[in-house]
């Protein structure tokens, strides 16, 4: 069964609930598994700065959904829970992005993976390479590199700070 990397972000409203709320409703659909979770991290804008902390966490669940329609569950649990979004980059309530879905490079529309940003972003690799620092990111059809690699020279490690844990395993199904 693939194994993918989801990363959740949120900076409006109830920020902890909201990444919660997200992974448990991840977790109960037929077809994802959550196996693991990385620390909650609160981290410094990135983008449009003139905004507040995100709260950030990656996790590994493994899916028998395609990429496809693994997009459209997260975009569903977004948009269940509220998603807000008037500028690009700007604040939400509510974002999940596919990082990694095996070792696939896909670009299809607006199906892109690995995510293209996610070398950039310290708010990504930390969390990331905490839970899977081995884990080996496509850059093309052929290149590769390991998330500690990448994370080894990404810039505003400083920005991404631990700020809790997420038990999700504890979290109830009702
Ligand atoms: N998401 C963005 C833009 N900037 N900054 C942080 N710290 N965390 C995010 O999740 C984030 C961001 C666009 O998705
Ligand atoms: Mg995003
Ligand atoms: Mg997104």
């Amino acid at each position: 069964m693939p194994t993918v990397f989801l990363g959740l972000g949120s900076n409006i409203g109830d920020r902890h609930m909201l990444l919660a709320e997200a992974v448990r409703m991840l977790h109960l659909t037929t077809g994802i598994h959550i196996q693991q979770s990385s620390t909650i991290y609160e981290t410094d804008p990135v983008g449009y700065v003139e905004q507040d902390p995100f709260l950030n966490v990656v996790v590994k669940a493994q899916t028998e959904l395609s990429a496809a329609d693994l997009l459209r569950r997260t975009q569903e649990i977004e948009n269940e829970l509220g998603r807000t979004r008037d500028i690009r980059w700007g604040p939400r309530t509510l974002d999940i992005d596919i990082l990694l879905y095996d070792h696939l490079y896909i670009q299809e529309g607006n199906l892109l993976v690995p995510h293209p940003r996610m070398c950039e972003r310290a708010f990504v690799m930390v969390p990331l390479a905490e839970i899977a620092p081995d884990i080996l990111i496509p850059l093309g059809k052929e290149e590769q590199v390991t998330a500690a690699e990448v994370l080894a020279h990404v810039e505003g490690k400083e920005g991404v700070q631990p700020w809790k844990p997420l038990p999700w395993e504890n979290i109830p199904d009702t």
